[in-house]
């Protein structure tokens, strides 16, 4: 039997319970059933299926320092054009050139795990919060497009997401997709591998945090986290750490991003 301490003697705990009434305070609202239908039924449907795939967590973190210069200069020129350009687009087409190194992160596998098919387009989703919920609409042909051209996708594909109106061409075909969820918060998180994609990544929020410098002096840096998952049944570990470490050096270092852009 337990104890609860007590300055003169000790009391059985069981006893003190038995002496003190329970509270019962009044349930105030009902219970709610819904259906689940639309966004969610997708929901529901696309993550049991990714359940039966052996998910393989790889994560880092980027200096975003760089870009967060450029980006500042890059932003204003596209709103000149009448595009909105936020770091989505950038984060995109890095992904399309690393992908181009590592095309089996860009690939899918069929149901009964027999065949795996190489996609020739790079057709990357993005993980979009709407008011009706989750949704991935995709921007098709990256590897053709500009970042401009990227971002002006992605500002017609959040203005329909907005008014719940993406339709099928933009909702299907995705072949490999990452998840801004530091537009919300967080650092890291363990992204759901949308089948019969094989690769995702989520990316944290970017921090001002302090770092040192190649010569040892202590900086403030623009730190963003990164989280792939990846199917482990046809992409190793050693795969995802090269295809990340590339797309961590294009972001580190635009200068030689703008290099082999096409
Ligand atoms: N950290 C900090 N700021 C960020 C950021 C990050 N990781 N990513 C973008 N931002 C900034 C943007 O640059 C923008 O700032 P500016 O006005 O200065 O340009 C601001 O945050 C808002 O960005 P946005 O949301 O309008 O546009 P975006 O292209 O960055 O992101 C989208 C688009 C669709 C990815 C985002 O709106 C979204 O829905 N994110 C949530 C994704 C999600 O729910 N993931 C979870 C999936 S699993 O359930």
């Amino acid at each position: 039997e337990q104890f609860v301490p007590n300055k003169s003697k000790s009391t059985p705990v069981s006893r003190v319970a038995e002496q003190s009434p329970a509270i019962v305070r009044p349930v105030l609202g009902k219970d709610r059933t819904e259906p689940i239908k639309g966004i969610t039924k997708t929901m529901v449907k696309v993550m049991s299926e990714a359940l039966t795939i052996p998910h393989f967590g790889y994560y880092d973190e980027v200096d975003l320092s760089n870009l967060v210069q450029l980006r500042k200069e890059m932003k204003y020129v596209a709103e000149k054009r009448g595009i909105k350009l936020s770091y989505m687009p950038i984060f995109i087409k890095a992904a399309s050139m690393a992908l181009t190194d590592f095309p089996v992160l860009n690939s899918s596998l069929d149901s009964k795990c027999q065949h795996i098919t190489y996609k020739a387009s790079h057709n990357i989703g993005l993980a979009m919060d709407t008011p009706e919920g989750l949704t991935v609409p995709n921007v098709k042909n990256v590897q053709s497009l500009s970042v401009l051209e990227i971002a002006g996708e992605l500002n017609r594909l959040q203005s329909l997401g907005n008014a719940g109106k993406l339709g099928s061409s933009d909702l299907s075909n995705g072949t490999f997709s990452l998840s801004n969820i530091g537009t919300i918060g967080g650092t890291y998180a363990r992204p759901i591998i949308h089948p019969p994609q094989v690769a995702i990544g989520a990316l944290g929020k970017i921090q001002v945090l302090p770092r040192y410098d190649y010569h040892g002096n202590l900086i403030k840096a623009h730190i963003m986290n990164v989280s792939w998952s990846a199917d482990h049944r046809v992409i190793d570990g050693a795969t995802m750490a090269r295809f990340s470490n590339k797309w961590k050096e294009l972001l580190e270092n635009p200068s030689k991003m703008i290099l082999d852009l096409k």
